[in-house]
């Protein structure tokens, strides 16, 4: 009870004694609640109870509403378990600045892979200067799955290209990191991933994609098109997906293989822009049985990527749009896209 005055050295005497008195009355009355750094109240409000359950179990208003309001919900028929414990900023007012502040907790275990070139950090041969050549690209999930090339492949890692942060360049010639085997990526029925890059060319480049087209993004006929669980599908209409050569993007590909139609089965966003998709056929269930590799940087050594790629970042479940819409700010705001 050092605090609330008794033992305060700034008051007199007599309102230590005040204070000593008011303190055993509250005590022997029941009234005492004690709290944090040795105060303590008779206010009947324990400060360090109060606002626990909201601290822990933020509402997210907008999965609650979307059942009903048709916004951008893959399917009607389903809804969002309004109580998943969640990050109050999730859906709040300040910007996520990592991806572990962008998602859930329960998301955040299902990110599988998240290669990330803004400084060397995370990238072999350790202390690599800017223009110099990798070995490996590494993975900041817990998962270290870890991607690797060799010889003439291997891509380039620049420092200060895009906001300030680094970059890795690939030659378009041969250039390309991939990991082996991807147990990881077959026969999952939900996905969601996402590619902050920026193509020196508009048609035939791969960003990303598994040797069995799972995972897919890549450029054709001057669009962005993806690649999942047996389809390829680039926009119906408009122009978000129109590519603009040295322009730099951020996408997006929601993947629920037990949504009711093909539209709610797989979503691409652009730029943070949903685009309207042309499927290439019926999207299965989950994706490819069989996937032996998955590249960053071309598809089964073709395809090769001529430009920057920044950021990968590659979650096994489904996010709820409102996490989508997290990390894509998140990569906005860091890219400054
Ligand atoms: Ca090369």
């Amino acid at each position: 009870m050092s605090a609330n005055g008794i033992s305060s050295s700034s008051n007199t005497k007599s309102q230590r004694q005040i204070a000593k008195l008011t303190y055993s009355q509250a005590k022997r009355k029941g009234q005492l609640i004690n709290e944090a750094n040795s105060a303590w109240t008779t206010n009947g409000v324990d400060n360090d109870q109060a606002g626990w359950y909201r601290a822990r179990n933020v509402y997210d208003i907008n999965a609650l509403s979307l059942k009903y309001s048709d916004n951008s919900l893959g399917n009607n028929a389903e809804t969002y378990d309004p109580l998943l414990p969640r990050r109050p900023w999730l859906t709040g007012g300040t910007a996520p600045v990592s991806v572990e502040t962008a998602v859930t907790e329960a998301t955040l275990d299902r990110l599988q892979t998240n290669y990330d070139a803004e400084d060397n950090v995370y990238l072999k041969p350790a202390g690599l200067a800017s223009g110099g050549t990798i070995t490996q690209w590494l993975d900041q999930s817990v998962f270290a799955h870890n991607l690797n090339s060799g010889g003439s492949a291997r891509p380039t890692w620049h420092e200060n290209v895009k906001n300030s942060l680094g970059v890795l360049r690939f030659d378009g010639v041969n250039d390309c990191l991939n990991i082996n085997p991807v147990a990881w990526l077959n026969s999952i029925p939900q996905a969601t991933f996402f590619i902050v890059c920026k193509p020196n060319a508009t048609t035939g480049q791969s960003a990303m994609g598994s040797d069995n087209g799972d995972i897919r993004i890549f450029s054709d006929a001057g669009a962005w098109k993806v690649g999942m669980a047996g389809v390829t599908a680039g926009q119906a209409s408009g122009t978000d997906a129109n590519i603009s050569a040295g322009n730099w993007y951020y996408m997006s590909v929601v993947y629920n293989g037990a949504g009711a139609t093909d539209a709610d089965k797989l979503r691409f966003k652009v730029n943070g822009n949903w685009i309207t998709l042309s499927l290439s056929g019926t999207v299965g269930a989950t994706t490819n049985a069989s996937n032996t590799e998955f590249a960053v940087g071309c598809f089964n050594n073709t395809m090769f990527f001529d430009g920057d790629i920044s950021e990968v970042l590659i979650f096994d479940t489904l996010l709820i749009d409102p996490e989508v819409s997290s990390i894509e700010t998140y990569l906005s705001n860091k890219w400054a896209i």
